[in-house]
């Protein structure tokens, strides 16, 4: 998998694939016309200043954190959505809000001021440090512009179909953003003397960007979201040195994956919990064919969607025979997408969220080789477009019979591996059908990415 991304990226130009991409926007959200239910922003026609609802959370960010606003200036409706207190300070400007107690809210009137882009943060002690803040852009024309609200109802009400449709091409024209931080990349192990495979999983937290500027603070293995894949081969000595940095204790689960019940990774069951400091090391022959997955299983329910998971497999998944009758004959191109929805990282595909997700290319003819992991709160139905593929394995066990599909359910902790053959040529979308999960007034967000078909 290692350097596939770049290769990805190099077949369409950037350009190109934004315009593609821009196409895509318009084909999915053309029905909406522009005589619909949308109200005009309140009193822009006469050049007075729009409201804009401004969301402030104890996870220390704003929603929307792009705010855009005409140059007669706008009143900022803030909301404390948390308990602590929070306001907004655009520093470049000189301007700070009177503070938002916890669950409170109030009208703060800004401008005129010249049109440019310009940080806001919360000054609250940290807060800033901690990624809570967001760009101001002020604009000649009138607007609400906003790339990421949860107030979507709000946010619907005041916007025009036309500044709708600005804001889903502006988001669409982002993909595939660059972020920092990339997961899930193969890890190749210390071969010691006597064959084992030794592999170091360092528990940590790290600062993740999971969309553009918006970092949390994940807990990771070894850094990024998902882990690095671990992949064996059936024989093949396994030994795991799990090392925790993290300030809590943990232990490493291997979802899916035969081993001995005293690695089973279960504190305080199986083994006493590993403590901060401390050092836990898992031993077993590998047995496959499986599509596993390595996750914490110490206050999972946070440790987990906060980004510690990383897909465990073993052999290749066999393409079964009435497949290979079908001309798949091989895979060309093999993908791991693990869902995710809660915890830090929230909604996303291998640890990023929609226009940070990563696009996949395909020929025509080519066939693609998905795993489907499942690590969030929630069952996900997974849509690809086009082409329509093959389920060929549940939870790493092949199937004799493949079964159609064009949108598959994987409830937490499923795995599902499905082939998919390049055929017609486009930039096909690719996301979660519970249409909250992939699709806002400000267009596409979250479990949203695509597949490029080419010739
Ligand atoms: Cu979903």
């Amino acid at each position: 998998m290692a350097g596939m991304r770049n290769d990805d990226r190099s077949i369409v130009s950037w350009f190109a694939f934004a315009a593609a991409i821009a196409a895509l926007v318009v084909a999915i959200v053309g029905v909406r016309d522009d005589g619909g239910e949308s109200a005009a922003p309140s009193g822009n026609g006469g050049g007075a200043p729009p409201t804009i609802t401004v969301t402030m959370f104890d996870n220390f960010s704003f929603s929307p954190t792009t705010v855009t606003v005409p140059t007669v200036g706008a009143v900022i409706h803030l909301v404390n959505d948390g308990l602590l207190p929070h306001n907004m300070e655009i520093t470049a400007l000189g301007l700070t809000s009177p503070v938002v107690q916890g669950s409170q809210e109030l009208d703060w009137e800004i401008g005129p001021f010249a049109a440019g882009s310009y940080e806001f943060v919360c000054p609250q002690p940290g807060h800033a440090a901690a990624g809570m803040k967001g760009t101001l852009v002020v604009t000649e024309s009138t607007g609400t512009a906003s790339t990421d609200a949860t107030e979507h109802a709000a946010a619907t009400d005041e916007m025009t179909a036309s500044q709708m449709d600005a804001l889903m091409l502006g988001v669409a024209q982002q993909f595939p953003a660059v972020t920092e931080g990339h997961g899930g990349d193969v890890m190749e192990p210390t071969v010691l003397p006597d064959g084992t495979k030794e592999y170091v999983i360092v528990a940590k937290i790290v600062k993740w960007e999971v969309e553009p500027g918006k970092f949390v603070d994940a807990w990771t293995y070894n850094g990024v979201v998902p882990a690095p894949e671990i992949h064996v081969l059936t024989g093949d000595k396994v030994r795991l040195v799990l090392k925790n940095e993290l300030p809590d204790s943990t232990s490493l689960h291997l979802h899916g994956v035969k081993v001995p019940n005293i690695m089973d990774g279960v504190d305080p069951y199986t083994e006493a919990p590993t403590k901060p400091g401390g050092e836990h090391i898992y031993e077993f022959v590998a047995q496959g064919p499986a599509v596993g997955i390595y996750h914490s299983h110490h206050n999972a329910q946070e440790q987990i969607p906060d980004g510690m998971f990383g897909a465990f497999t073993i052999d290749e998944m066999p393409i079964p025979q009435k497949l290979i009758d079908k001309g798949y004959t091989k895979v060309d191109k093999k993908v791991n997408m693990v869902l995710n929805d809660a915890g830090v990282i929230g909604l996303s595909l291998n640890g990023k969220s929609f226009p940070a997700t990563e696009p996949y290319t395909l020929r025509v003819g080519q066939v693609m080789l998905v795993n489907y992991l499942n690590e969030g709160l929630q069952g996900h139905p997974m849509h690809l477009h086009q082409p329509s593929g093959w389920v060929i394995a549940k939870d790493g066990v092949p199937m004799d019979e493949p079964t159609p599909t064009d949108t598959v359910f994987i409830a937490p902790g499923e795995r599902y591996t499905v082939l998919y053959m390049g055929q017609e040529p486009g930039v096909w979308a690719w996301h979660c059908h519970i249409l909250n999960h992939a699709e806002t007034p400000e267009g596409m967000r979250y479990m949203v990415t695509a597949l490029i078909v080419e010739r």
